[in-house]
């Protein structure tokens, strides 16, 4: 229910905040390039969002499968998709779940956005505003079961009215 309001409430504040153009960090290791990471933050909600794309520049697939933020700021961060549902007046609606992972198909890249696939900041301690960078550590998994890390620093938004600054 809490992403469900988030959903709704997110356009408007996307649409003030350009985030995505104040870090434009890239990270490539094995072929894979992390960019434009950003999270959004936001004053009432407990979870926030981040948005990231991944371009897989391998012959093969590349999986997303695990998520992890330090220091530990959130309680987990889960990878979230949007799907369409059917209430029982026939009206379509638009709602969050967890998926387990994402596959990023050889030369292309997986966009993370509103109203798509995300990642979902569960849980915001109140330390967040402590803290001046993040860390994401992004897990992948190749075809042949071999892993990697990418790791992605970003500054924490201060002027954010969850820090009061
Ligand atoms: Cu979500």
């Amino acid at each position: 229910m809490r992403c469900l309001l988030f959903l709704l409430i997110f356009p408007v504040i996307f649409a003030k905040v350009p985030t995505a153009a104040l870090f434009p960090t890239k990270v490539e290791a094995q072929n894979v390039v992390v960019k434009y990471l950003t999270t959004k933050i936001l004053n009432g909600p407990k979870n926030g969002a981040a948005y990231v794309s991944i371009y897989n520049g391998n012959q093969f697939p590349v999986t997303l499968y695990k998520v992890k933020v330090t220091p530990e700021v959130f309680d987990r961060v889960e990878l979230h998709d949007h799907i369409e549902r059917t209430d029982v007046n026939g009206n379509k609606y638009m709602e969050m779940i967890e998926i387990p992972e994402m596959e990023i198909a050889p030369g292309q890249t997986l966009f993370l956005a509103p109203g798509s696939k995300h990642l979902m900041l569960m849980g915001i301690k109140p330390t967040y505003c402590g803290e001046k960078t993040l860390t994401f550590k992004f897990s992948f998994r190749k075809n042949s079961r071999e892993t990697f890390d990418i790791s992605v620093e970003i500054p924490v938004v201060k002027d954010s009215p969850r820090c009061g600054e």
